[in-house]
């Protein structure tokens, strides 16, 4: 059989009828695309490349920024700009949104991205990605140039999003709402080439993704759920579970579509707001992908694409996975909430045990 390439499977998505995926959804994805190709290629080269280490600057988001961070930054920006398929652009790496200059045509979408994912890893040579969002831009900017208010829209508005993962295989992970699919760099051709989908996050996996230095930020409800898992087989939950955490959620996401299992990102219980996830470049995208897989996401407690976004770099809670996993989580919490004294008495032993 012939195989399917990432520019034959848009096209024949484009083809259905009542298609989610006109001509310039397609063109843009591509762009996304072959741009991570380069992105690829720049982080294979390492130290030989002189990518690797720091800048010396920080981003909005007072992260140090790595080199690979704001190379992929302006590959990004720069493939994207001239196409006419874009209106704007948003990333972790850039303090304000990104308009398309003047001097190009406009096109009707917005893309958003995390241009490394996990970049802490990329000195030690472990997966990293690229994640992005792509939305509609508002019938309001016709006209005129868009601003951060046109990107504040939930995810669930969100017509495409995906990942780029650069680790032994490099692969790219994309939905258009109709599914999840995977397609594989074939590094000689050059050509993304489909390898699995539509992807199902497979159930019973008992794993989780946690880190557990964070545990003093988390809930109550958190920490027993953890706590439960924890005691495997002699605790209530009744089996074993095993842990994993890669520092790239995208490795992380990876993992759960393909084996299944739960991720967790706490926000800090003891500071409202306080979160590591960014809502519009990583938590909507992964959620959107987890959801068109048949799994669930949560910020905790609400459904992560039902957020209404109030700032760019707005920061979530994240728990995503399988679907079993993601609600007993929520229910805990829930069950807490209307437990004043329980939830209570659990912080008291939490506290004690520290
Ligand atoms: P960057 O996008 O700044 O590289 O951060 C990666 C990340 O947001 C996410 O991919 C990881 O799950 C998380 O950070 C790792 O955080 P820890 O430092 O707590 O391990």
């Amino acid at each position: 059989m012939q195989p399917v390439t990432l520019s034959r499977f848009l096209i024949e998505q484009q083809r259905l009828p009542g298609s989610s995926c006109p001509a310039e959804l397609r063109l843009l994805i591509e762009t996304v695309a072959r741009t991570c190709k380069a992105i690829n290629h720049a982080i294979s080269k390492g130290a030989l490349g002189d990518v690797l280490g720091s800048l010396g600057t920080e981003n909005v988001q007072g992260e140090v920024q790595k080199k690979l961070d704001m190379i992929a930054n302006d590959l990004l920006l720069d493939a994207n700009e001239w196409g006419g398929h874009l209106a704007g652009m948003a990333s972790e790496e850039m303090e304000t949104i990104h308009p398309i200059p003047n001097r190009y045509p406009k096109g009707e979408y917005l893309l958003l991205f995390d241009p490394i994912d996990g970049s802490s890893n990329v000195d030690v040579d472990l997966s990293v990605g690229t994640i992005f969002s792509v939305l509609r831009a508002p019938e309001a900017c016709a006209g005129r140039d868009v601003i951060e208010a046109d990107f504040l829209q939930p995810g669930r508005d969100q017509v495409a999003a995906g990942y780029a993962i650069y680790g032994p295989q490099t692969l790219l992970v994309l939905t258009i709402g109709t599914g999840v699919y995977e397609f594989t760099l074939d590094r000689e051709i050059g050509s993304w080439r489909l390898t699995d989908g539509p992807m199902r996050i497979p159930a019973g996996t008992r794993e989780f993704a946690v880190n557990m230095a964070r545990r003093r930020q988390w809930s109550p409800a958190t920490a027993q759920w953890i706590e439960e898992r924890l005691q495997g087989t002699e605790g209530p939950c009744g089996h074993d579970y095993n842990m994993r955490w890669t520092a790239s959620m995208v490795a992380d996401v990876h993992r759960i579509l393909k084996r299944g299992g739960v991720f967790l990102y706490p926000s800090d219980h003891r500071t409202p707001g306080k979160a590591r996830l960014r809502l519009l470049y990583e938590a909507n995208p992964m959620s959107l992908l987890i959801e068109q897989a048949g799994g669930a996401a949560t910020d905790g407690h609400d459904r992560i694409m039902d957020v209404l976004p109030s700032s760019l770099h707005q920061r979530v809670g994240l728990v995503l996975g399988e679907k079993e996993e993601v609600w007993s989580l929520r229910q805990a919490s829930q069950a807490l909430q209307s437990e004043p004294q329980q939830g209570a008495k659990i912080a008291q032993a939490a506290e004690s045990e520290r």
